[in-house]
Protein backbone atom coordinates (compact mmCIF):
# COMPACT_ATOMS: atom_id res chain seq x y z
CA UNK A 1 0.00 0.00 0.00
CA UNK A 2 2.56 2.14 0.96
CA UNK A 3 4.58 1.43 -2.08
CA UNK A 4 1.02 2.44 -4.29
CA UNK A 5 0.79 5.62 -2.31
CA UNK A 6 4.42 6.69 -3.05
CA UNK A 7 3.90 5.85 -6.33
CA UNK A 8 0.84 7.70 -6.82
CA UNK A 9 2.44 10.55 -5.46
CA UNK A 10 5.30 10.81 -7.69
CA UNK A 11 2.68 10.99 -10.05
CA UNK A 12 3.30 6.83 -11.80
CA UNK A 13 0.49 6.84 -14.19
CA UNK A 14 0.36 2.67 -13.54
CA UNK A 15 -0.26 3.01 -10.27
CA UNK A 16 -3.50 4.10 -10.88
CA UNK A 17 -5.32 1.33 -11.82
CA UNK A 18 -3.89 -0.97 -9.09
CA UNK A 19 -5.35 1.73 -6.87
CA UNK A 20 -8.45 2.15 -8.29
CA UNK A 21 -8.82 -1.93 -8.22
CA UNK A 22 -8.07 -1.77 -4.28
CA UNK A 23 -10.51 0.55 -3.37
CA UNK A 24 -13.24 -1.15 -4.86
CA UNK A 25 -12.18 -4.28 -3.30
CA UNK A 26 -14.57 -5.16 -0.75
CA UNK A 27 -12.65 -7.81 1.31
CA UNK A 28 -11.79 -6.94 4.78
CA UNK A 29 -8.04 -6.83 4.77
CA UNK A 30 -8.23 -5.11 1.66
CA UNK A 31 -10.33 -1.97 2.63
CA UNK A 32 -7.95 -1.62 5.45
CA UNK A 33 -4.98 -1.31 3.05
CA UNK A 34 -7.25 0.87 0.61
CA UNK A 35 -7.93 3.47 3.74
CA UNK A 36 -4.45 3.60 4.69
CA UNK A 37 -4.07 4.89 0.69
CA UNK A 38 -6.86 7.24 1.02
CA UNK A 39 -5.79 8.87 4.21
CA UNK A 40 -1.83 8.90 3.01
CA UNK A 41 -2.79 10.04 -0.22
CA UNK A 42 -5.51 13.04 1.46
CA UNK A 43 -2.83 14.15 3.43
CA UNK A 44 -0.03 14.42 1.17
CA UNK A 45 -2.33 15.89 -1.95
CA UNK A 46 -4.07 19.03 0.56
CA UNK A 47 -5.01 21.66 -1.80
CA UNK A 48 -2.70 20.42 -4.78
CA UNK A 49 -2.55 17.46 -6.99
CA UNK A 50 -5.22 17.30 -9.99
CA UNK A 51 -7.50 20.52 -10.46
CA UNK A 52 -11.17 18.66 -9.71
CA UNK A 53 -13.86 19.75 -12.77
CA UNK A 54 -17.19 17.98 -12.41
CA UNK A 55 -19.82 18.54 -15.56
CA UNK A 56 -23.19 18.05 -14.69
CA UNK A 57 -26.77 18.44 -16.77
CA UNK A 58 -29.27 16.69 -18.26
CA UNK A 59 -29.29 13.28 -20.10
CA UNK A 60 -28.36 14.21 -23.66
CA UNK A 61 -27.09 17.92 -22.93
CA UNK A 62 -23.58 17.66 -24.74
CA UNK A 63 -21.55 16.88 -21.78
CA UNK A 64 -19.39 13.96 -23.29
CA UNK A 65 -19.20 15.82 -26.22
CA UNK A 66 -17.89 19.22 -24.67
CA UNK A 67 -15.60 16.63 -22.61
CA UNK A 68 -13.99 15.44 -25.26
CA UNK A 69 -13.23 18.70 -26.68
CA UNK A 70 -11.92 20.08 -23.02
CA UNK A 71 -9.66 16.61 -23.16
CA UNK A 72 -8.34 17.69 -26.32
CA UNK A 73 -6.99 20.62 -25.55
CA UNK A 74 -6.09 19.88 -22.71
CA UNK A 75 -3.70 17.23 -23.96
CA UNK A 76 -2.60 19.87 -26.84
CA UNK A 77 -1.50 21.92 -23.93
CA UNK A 78 0.59 18.33 -22.59
CA UNK A 79 -1.73 18.39 -19.84
CA UNK A 80 -2.43 14.62 -17.84
CA UNK A 81 -6.16 14.21 -17.64
CA UNK A 82 -8.02 11.48 -16.02
CA UNK A 83 -12.02 11.51 -16.82
CA UNK A 84 -14.41 9.95 -14.23
CA UNK A 85 -18.33 8.67 -15.38
CA UNK A 86 -20.28 8.18 -12.91
CA UNK A 87 -23.16 6.64 -14.49
CA UNK A 88 -26.81 5.90 -13.74
CA UNK A 89 -26.24 2.52 -12.05
CA UNK A 90 -28.63 1.56 -14.82
CA UNK A 91 -26.97 1.78 -18.18
CA UNK A 92 -23.08 1.62 -17.92
CA UNK A 93 -23.28 1.86 -21.62
CA UNK A 94 -22.81 5.93 -21.85
CA UNK A 95 -19.89 5.52 -19.70
CA UNK A 96 -18.37 2.88 -21.83
CA UNK A 97 -19.52 5.20 -25.36
CA UNK A 98 -17.41 8.37 -23.53
CA UNK A 99 -14.64 6.27 -22.73
CA UNK A 100 -14.43 4.55 -26.58
CA UNK A 101 -15.25 7.85 -27.79
CA UNK A 102 -12.25 9.82 -25.96
CA UNK A 103 -9.94 6.41 -26.57
CA UNK A 104 -10.33 6.80 -29.90
CA UNK A 105 -9.60 9.90 -30.76
CA UNK A 106 -6.62 10.62 -28.30
CA UNK A 107 -5.16 7.63 -29.58
CA UNK A 108 -5.30 4.29 -27.59
CA UNK A 109 -1.77 4.74 -26.89
CA UNK A 110 -1.95 7.94 -24.96
CA UNK A 111 -0.75 7.25 -21.73
CA UNK A 112 -1.60 10.97 -20.95
CA UNK A 113 -5.87 10.26 -20.87
CA UNK A 114 -7.10 7.77 -18.28
CA UNK A 115 -11.17 6.77 -18.27
CA UNK A 116 -12.64 4.95 -15.35
CA UNK A 117 -16.69 4.35 -15.87
CA UNK A 118 -18.41 4.46 -12.17
CA UNK A 119 -21.67 3.23 -10.98
CA UNK A 120 -23.37 6.18 -9.66
CA UNK A 121 -24.68 5.43 -6.57
CA UNK A 122 -24.85 3.66 -3.13
CA UNK A 123 -27.14 1.19 -1.99
CA UNK A 124 -28.57 4.16 0.13
CA UNK A 125 -28.96 6.70 -3.34
CA UNK A 126 -25.68 8.45 -1.98
CA UNK A 127 -22.35 8.89 -3.89
CA UNK A 128 -20.55 5.63 -3.32
CA UNK A 129 -17.74 5.55 -1.83
CA UNK A 130 -15.74 4.31 -4.55
CA UNK A 131 -16.86 7.34 -6.79
CA UNK A 132 -15.36 9.39 -4.29
CA UNK A 133 -11.93 7.46 -3.73
CA UNK A 134 -11.56 7.36 -7.38
CA UNK A 135 -11.68 10.97 -7.73
CA UNK A 136 -8.85 11.41 -4.75
CA UNK A 137 -7.05 8.46 -6.54
CA UNK A 138 -6.48 9.74 -9.93
CA UNK A 139 -6.10 13.63 -8.62
CA UNK A 140 -3.20 12.42 -7.33
CA UNK A 141 -1.45 11.48 -10.62
CA UNK A 142 -2.94 13.66 -13.04
CA UNK A 143 -3.48 17.49 -13.79
CA UNK A 144 -6.43 17.51 -14.45
CA UNK A 145 -9.52 15.42 -13.61
CA UNK A 146 -12.97 15.59 -14.98
CA UNK A 147 -16.31 14.02 -13.46
CA UNK A 148 -19.09 13.67 -15.96
CA UNK A 149 -22.87 12.66 -14.00
CA UNK A 150 -25.88 13.26 -15.03
CA UNK A 151 -27.86 15.81 -12.85
CA UNK A 152 -30.97 16.91 -12.72
CA UNK A 153 -31.59 18.91 -9.84
CA UNK A 154 -31.16 16.40 -6.84
CA UNK A 155 -27.56 15.05 -7.37
CA UNK A 156 -25.38 18.34 -7.62
CA UNK A 157 -25.25 19.26 -4.04
CA UNK A 158 -22.38 15.82 -3.83
CA UNK A 159 -20.59 16.78 -6.85
CA UNK A 160 -20.54 19.70 -6.17
CA UNK A 161 -18.20 18.89 -3.08
CA UNK A 162 -16.80 16.21 -5.01
CA UNK A 163 -14.57 19.21 -7.31
CA UNK A 164 -13.25 22.64 -6.79
CA UNK A 165 -15.47 23.67 -9.88
CA UNK A 166 -18.80 22.74 -10.94
CA UNK A 167 -19.79 23.24 -14.59
CA UNK A 168 -24.23 22.78 -15.25
CA UNK A 169 -24.45 22.03 -18.96
CA UNK A 170 -27.56 22.98 -19.89
CA UNK A 171 -29.79 22.32 -23.12
CA UNK A 172 -30.99 25.56 -25.45
CA UNK A 173 -34.78 25.70 -25.14
CA UNK A 174 -34.47 23.06 -21.72
CA UNK A 175 -37.12 24.81 -20.08
CA UNK A 176 -37.91 28.84 -18.96
CA UNK A 177 -36.33 29.92 -15.74
CA UNK A 178 -38.73 28.83 -13.55
CA UNK A 179 -37.73 25.11 -14.35
CA UNK A 180 -34.48 25.84 -13.88
CA UNK A 181 -35.14 27.97 -10.47
CA UNK A 182 -38.00 24.67 -9.55
CA UNK A 183 -35.36 22.23 -10.13
CA UNK A 184 -32.35 24.02 -7.93
CA UNK A 185 -29.82 23.97 -10.02
CA UNK A 186 -28.93 27.90 -10.02
CA UNK A 187 -27.37 27.55 -6.58
CA UNK A 188 -24.66 25.34 -6.98
CA UNK A 189 -22.84 25.54 -10.29
CA UNK A 190 -19.79 27.28 -10.45
CA UNK A 191 -20.04 27.58 -14.17
CA UNK A 192 -22.83 27.44 -16.40
CA UNK A 193 -22.51 26.14 -20.16
CA UNK A 194 -25.73 26.51 -22.59
CA UNK A 195 -23.88 23.90 -25.44
CA UNK A 196 -24.93 23.49 -28.82
CA UNK A 197 -24.76 27.18 -29.47
CA UNK A 198 -24.75 26.15 -32.87
CA UNK A 199 -28.70 25.58 -32.98
CA UNK A 200 -28.46 29.07 -32.88
CA UNK A 201 -31.05 32.13 -31.20
CA UNK A 202 -32.66 29.50 -28.89
CA UNK A 203 -29.13 29.04 -27.59
CA UNK A 204 -28.90 32.25 -26.73
CA UNK A 205 -31.98 33.16 -24.95
CA UNK A 206 -31.43 29.85 -22.88
CA UNK A 207 -28.21 31.64 -22.03
CA UNK A 208 -30.25 34.88 -21.48
CA UNK A 209 -32.45 33.11 -18.99
CA UNK A 210 -30.07 31.76 -17.24
CA UNK A 211 -27.75 34.66 -16.68
CA UNK A 212 -31.26 36.49 -15.82
CA UNK A 213 -31.93 34.03 -12.76
CA UNK A 214 -28.84 34.09 -11.46
CA UNK A 215 -29.08 37.25 -10.43
CA UNK A 216 -32.35 36.87 -8.22
CA UNK A 217 -30.67 33.60 -6.23
CA UNK A 218 -28.59 33.66 -3.21
CA UNK A 219 -25.13 32.93 -3.77
CA UNK A 220 -22.00 33.09 -1.93
CA UNK A 221 -20.51 36.76 -2.14
CA UNK A 222 -17.99 37.70 -5.11
CA UNK A 223 -18.71 34.87 -7.81
CA UNK A 224 -21.53 35.42 -9.70
CA UNK A 225 -21.62 31.96 -12.45
CA UNK A 226 -20.86 33.09 -15.96
CA UNK A 227 -22.81 31.52 -18.56
CA UNK A 228 -21.33 30.27 -21.42
CA UNK A 229 -22.21 30.09 -24.78
CA UNK A 230 -20.45 26.75 -25.94
CA UNK A 231 -20.79 24.79 -29.26
CA UNK A 232 -18.76 21.58 -28.32
CA UNK A 233 -19.54 20.29 -32.64
CA UNK A 234 -17.72 23.95 -33.75
CA UNK A 235 -15.11 24.76 -30.79
CA UNK A 236 -17.00 27.95 -30.34
CA UNK A 237 -16.75 29.09 -26.65
CA UNK A 238 -14.44 26.09 -25.76
CA UNK A 239 -11.91 29.04 -25.04
CA UNK A 240 -14.28 30.92 -22.90
CA UNK A 241 -15.50 28.32 -20.76
CA UNK A 242 -11.64 27.50 -19.93
CA UNK A 243 -11.33 31.16 -19.16
CA UNK A 244 -14.26 30.64 -17.14
CA UNK A 245 -12.98 27.84 -15.18
CA UNK A 246 -9.39 30.03 -14.64
CA UNK A 247 -11.43 32.86 -13.08
CA UNK A 248 -13.00 30.77 -10.63
CA UNK A 249 -10.23 29.09 -9.54
CA UNK A 250 -8.85 32.17 -9.39
CA UNK A 251 -11.37 33.92 -7.45
CA UNK A 252 -12.02 31.13 -4.86
CA UNK A 253 -8.36 30.92 -4.17
CA UNK A 254 -5.97 28.50 -1.77
CA UNK A 255 -8.89 29.55 1.03
CA UNK A 256 -11.54 29.09 -0.95
CA UNK A 257 -10.33 25.76 -2.31
CA UNK A 258 -9.51 24.47 1.10
CA UNK A 259 -13.24 25.27 3.00
CA UNK A 260 -14.61 23.03 -0.59
CA UNK A 261 -11.87 20.49 -0.25
CA UNK A 262 -12.93 20.18 3.48
CA UNK A 263 -16.23 20.12 2.77
CA UNK A 264 -15.89 17.23 0.49
CA UNK A 265 -14.06 15.74 3.06
CA UNK A 266 -17.22 16.00 5.34
CA UNK A 267 -19.47 14.72 3.27
CA UNK A 268 -16.88 11.25 2.63
CA UNK A 269 -17.07 11.03 5.95
CA UNK A 270 -20.73 10.81 6.16
CA UNK A 271 -21.47 9.08 2.87
CA UNK A 272 -18.87 6.60 4.08
CA UNK A 273 -20.57 6.32 7.97
CA UNK A 274 -24.39 6.08 6.76
CA UNK A 275 -23.83 3.68 3.81
CA UNK A 276 -21.76 1.30 6.01
CA UNK A 277 -23.69 1.68 9.34
CA UNK A 278 -27.41 2.97 8.15
CA UNK A 279 -29.14 5.33 10.66
CA UNK A 280 -29.57 2.89 12.92
CA UNK A 281 -26.01 2.33 13.81
CA UNK A 282 -25.15 6.00 13.77
CA UNK A 283 -28.15 6.54 16.19
CA UNK A 284 -26.58 3.86 18.64
CA UNK A 285 -23.39 5.71 18.54
CA UNK A 286 -25.03 9.13 19.15
CA UNK A 287 -26.48 10.35 15.62
CA UNK A 288 -25.71 12.85 13.72
CA UNK A 289 -25.46 16.00 16.20
CA UNK A 290 -22.45 13.87 17.62
CA UNK A 291 -20.86 12.99 14.21
CA UNK A 292 -21.07 16.45 13.15
CA UNK A 293 -19.40 17.62 16.39
CA UNK A 294 -16.66 15.10 16.04
CA UNK A 295 -16.31 16.04 12.00
CA UNK A 296 -15.97 19.73 13.30
CA UNK A 297 -13.34 18.67 15.97
CA UNK A 298 -10.83 16.98 13.81
CA UNK A 299 -10.62 19.31 10.71
CA UNK A 300 -7.04 17.87 10.11
CA UNK A 301 -7.48 14.22 9.93
CA UNK A 302 -7.75 12.78 6.90
CA UNK A 303 -11.51 11.95 5.84
CA UNK A 304 -10.97 7.84 5.21
CA UNK A 305 -8.95 8.01 8.99
CA UNK A 306 -11.83 9.75 10.29
CA UNK A 307 -14.19 7.73 8.66
CA UNK A 308 -12.57 4.31 9.96
CA UNK A 309 -11.76 5.63 13.49
CA UNK A 310 -15.94 6.68 13.95
CA UNK A 311 -16.59 3.56 12.15
CA UNK A 312 -14.89 1.29 15.24
CA UNK A 313 -16.21 3.48 17.42
CA UNK A 314 -19.67 2.45 16.00
CA UNK A 315 -19.11 -0.98 15.82
CA UNK A 316 -17.85 -1.64 19.05
CA UNK A 317 -21.13 0.09 20.27
CA UNK A 318 -22.93 -1.47 18.20
CA UNK A 319 -21.61 -5.14 19.55
CA UNK A 320 -22.62 -4.38 23.12
CA UNK A 321 -26.23 -6.05 22.58
CA UNK A 322 -28.26 -4.35 24.97
CA UNK A 323 -26.46 -1.17 26.28
CA UNK A 324 -28.55 2.40 25.25
CA UNK A 325 -26.33 5.37 24.27
N1 LIG B 1 -25.72 20.54 -32.51
C1 LIG B 1 -24.96 20.08 -31.54
N2 LIG B 1 -25.19 18.85 -31.04
C2 LIG B 1 -24.41 18.41 -30.05
C3 LIG B 1 -23.36 19.20 -29.49
N3 LIG B 1 -22.79 18.50 -28.49
C4 LIG B 1 -23.44 17.33 -28.43
N4 LIG B 1 -24.40 17.25 -29.37
C5 LIG B 1 -25.30 16.11 -29.63
O1 LIG B 1 -26.14 15.88 -28.51
C6 LIG B 1 -26.31 14.48 -28.29
C7 LIG B 1 -25.91 14.12 -26.88
O2 LIG B 1 -24.53 14.41 -26.70
P1 LIG B 1 -23.68 13.80 -25.51
O3 LIG B 1 -22.40 14.54 -25.52
O4 LIG B 1 -23.65 12.34 -25.56
O5 LIG B 1 -24.58 14.28 -24.28
P2 LIG B 1 -24.46 13.83 -22.74
O6 LIG B 1 -24.93 14.99 -21.97
O7 LIG B 1 -23.10 13.32 -22.46
O8 LIG B 1 -25.51 12.65 -22.69
P3 LIG B 1 -25.67 11.57 -21.50
O9 LIG B 1 -24.32 11.17 -21.03
O10 LIG B 1 -26.41 10.44 -22.17
O11 LIG B 1 -26.49 12.23 -20.45
C8 LIG B 1 -25.47 13.78 -29.34
O12 LIG B 1 -26.32 13.40 -30.39
C9 LIG B 1 -24.50 14.84 -29.78
O13 LIG B 1 -24.08 14.65 -31.11
C10 LIG B 1 -23.14 20.50 -30.05
O14 LIG B 1 -22.26 21.26 -29.64
N5 LIG B 1 -23.97 20.88 -31.05
MG1 LIG C 1 -22.47 11.50 -21.57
Amino acid sequence: MRELAQRLLARDRSAVAPALNLVDDRRPEARREALALLAALEEKIGLAGARRIGLTGAPGAGKSTLLDALVRRMRGRDETVGVIAVDPSSQRSGGALLGDRIRVRSGAGDEGVFFRSMAARDRLGGLSEATRASVLVVSAAFDVVLVETVGVGQSEGEIAELVDTLVYVAQPGAGDLLQFMKAGILELPDVFVVGKADMGPVAERTQNELAAGLGLGERAAGWVPPVVLVSARDGSGVDDLEAALAAHREAMGPRGLEARRRRGRDAGVWGTLRARYGSYGLERWGGAARLEERVAAEPDVPGAALASAIGAEIEATLEKPGEKT
